[in-house]
């Protein structure tokens, strides 16, 4: 089969998706904003889900409904419910939700990130169950149902639900919208039946996510994980090997569907001159002369990218392999995320205490073996970061997919380079054989690793690149979307 792209994608949503509405539902908008000096700026927030889906959205034109809060009104003018994006460019539209503070606070803060976010990564923190942060979600999740019923009411439509903060929005649909094909994609983990039990309201949650007729995940072993749960949890039929799942009457098909980028544009972006000039531009900032080994990571600030043990395999590193010193720089890119929840100040202030421990270990007056930059940083910047990149860390505990090491594959124009990827990861089911895989919680494991991408050769870096580099271009993010919008045709 042809490799698909975003051509192939639209001609798919013409042929087989023809006389649908396509709606998509997320907590987060696809871009936010800001005045600045009477001018607004765009960014597009640091999260994977909106890196693979604003491109299906160019390619379908369809609606995007989400919770307003990234975009600052221009001075003097009222909230706009309807904005048409990409900035400078549009090709779709975006619906706007505003929620209650009060009540944004315990269904975002609360229920989808105390209580879900840690009960479905393996991550070692507590899930907190607040009875007023489960109502708050219940009552999220009806606004949203309200919001994409005015919208899609009893046409033919197609409702593509993103991740875990709207487990309860396939059955609230399902009533309202009788012709609507409903599809949820769980951007996170799906745990073990035994962890998720705990959960005192595992059964809503379940039977919600059963409204839809497309249950997504990045793997198989998520999938599996759900079909247990629901056959541990609820009386409902599992067809194991139509991978299903029959709830009163309903059928939910339940797939894994590995997401990924959009590699063209990334490789194709990594090798313009902007890049290059950016490029040029970090070797001075941060004093990247040629002989200087240079180590990667970027990440949203969260318990579960493994931040405190990635600096304790680089302090290992530094320890057992002295000759590095002076002349070893690992610069991390961390922007801050979650920030009302109590658990991610924590994490801030045990990263700011390990960057601070690694270069008073091992710094000098002219060298400092970590740089934190603890930012936003756009992504042509960060492909110019990759560029220069040795190796990039991904040391997540747990991680659905993990886009970072897609993203970073996909800028290796020049072929090489070596991905370090925790084993606890999904991509690390794709690229198995070809990064250098690590585990997270074994520093000295991690120090060896790193010491194997800086000596690793030329020949076998070239080797390894290429057939991660051929990965991704094969498994884009069109083949997520078309895979997933060929299954969800055939419901039509
Ligand atoms: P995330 O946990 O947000 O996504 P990930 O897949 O790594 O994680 O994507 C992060 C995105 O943010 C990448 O595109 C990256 O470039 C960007 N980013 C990271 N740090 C940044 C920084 N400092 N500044 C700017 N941008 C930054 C969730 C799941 C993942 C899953 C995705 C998609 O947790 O497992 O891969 O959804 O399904």
């Amino acid at each position: 089969m042809a490799r698909e792209n975003a051509d192939t994608l639209r001609n798919l949503i013409r042929t087989r998706l023809r006389g649908h509405k396509f709606v998509t539902v997320s907590n987060r908008e696809p871009y936010v904003s800001e005045w600045r000096n009477g001018q607004r700026e765009w960014k597009r927030p640091a999260s994977g889900m909106v890196v693979a889906l604003d491109p299906v959205m160019r390619a379908t034109r369809g609606l995007w409904v989400a919770y307003g809060k990234g975009m600052v009104a221009a001075p003097g003018n009222g909230k706009s419910e309807f904005v048409d994006v990409p900035p400078g460019n549009p090709s779709y539209r975006l619906k706007r939700i505003w929620l209650p503070e009060e009540e944004e606070q315990n269904y975002y803060s609360g229920f989808s990130n105390s209580a879900l976010w840690p009960l479905c990564h393996i991550a070692y923190r507590l899930p907190i169950f607040h009875e007023k942060h489960w109502h708050a979600y219940q009552a999220v999740n009806e606004r949203f149902a309200q919001a994409v019923a005015e919208e899609v009411g009893d046409e033919p439509a197609f409702v593509f639900i993103q991740d875990y903060h709207f487990a309860l929005l396939p059955r609230l649909l399902r009533k309202r919208c009788p012709r609507a094909v409903i599809a949820h994609f769980w951007h996170i983990p799906w745990p073990d039946p035994e962890v998720f039990r705990v959960c005192p309201w595992k059964e809503e949650i379940l039977r919600g996510l059963l409204g839809s007729d497309l249950l997504g995940f990045h793997i198989r072993f998520h999938r599996n994980n759900f079909l247990d749960t629901v056959n541990q949890q609820i009386e409902a039929r599992i067809d194991r090997e139509r991978s299903a799942v029959v709830y009163r009457r309903h059928l939910t098909k339940v797939r894994a569907f590995p997401i990924s980028i959009d590699f063209d544009s990334v490789s194709s972006n990594a090798m313009s001159p902007e890049t290059e000039a950016r490029m040029n531009e970090l070797r001075q900032r941060y004093r990247l002369s040629d002989d200087v080994i240079l180590g990667v990571g970027a990440d949203r600030l969260d318990y579960t990218k493994g931040l405190p043990e990635r600096l304790a395999g680089i302090d290992r590193f530094l320890d057992r392999f002295p000759e590095y010193r002076g002349r070893f720089v690992f610069l991390q890119a961390g922007v801050p995320s979650r920030t009302s929840v109590a658990e991610y100040h924590r994490l801030n202030e045990e990263v700011n205490a390990a960057v601070r421990r690694v270069n008073e270990k091992y710094g000098t007056p002219e060298w400092q073996p970590v740089i934190f930059v603890r930012e936003h940083v756009p992504l042509a910047e960060l492909l110019a970061w990759y560029r220069l990149a040795r190796f990039v860390l991904v040391s997540s505990l747990h991680d659905g997919m993990n886009l970072v090491a897609k993203e970073f594959v996909a800028s290796r124009v020049d072929g090489v380079g070596v991905l370090l990827l925790s084993e606890f990861t999904g991509a690390a089911r794709e690229f198995r054989n070809d990064a250098l895989l690590i585990n997270p919680y074994a520093a000295d494991g991690m120090a060896e690793a790193i010491h194997r991408a800086v000596t690793m050769d030329c020949d076998e870096m070239r080797r390894r690149m290429g057939r991660m580099r051929e990965q991704v271009r094969e498994n884009n993010v069109y083949k997520w979307a078309a895979d997933i919008l060929r299954k969800l045709a055939k419901f039509v």
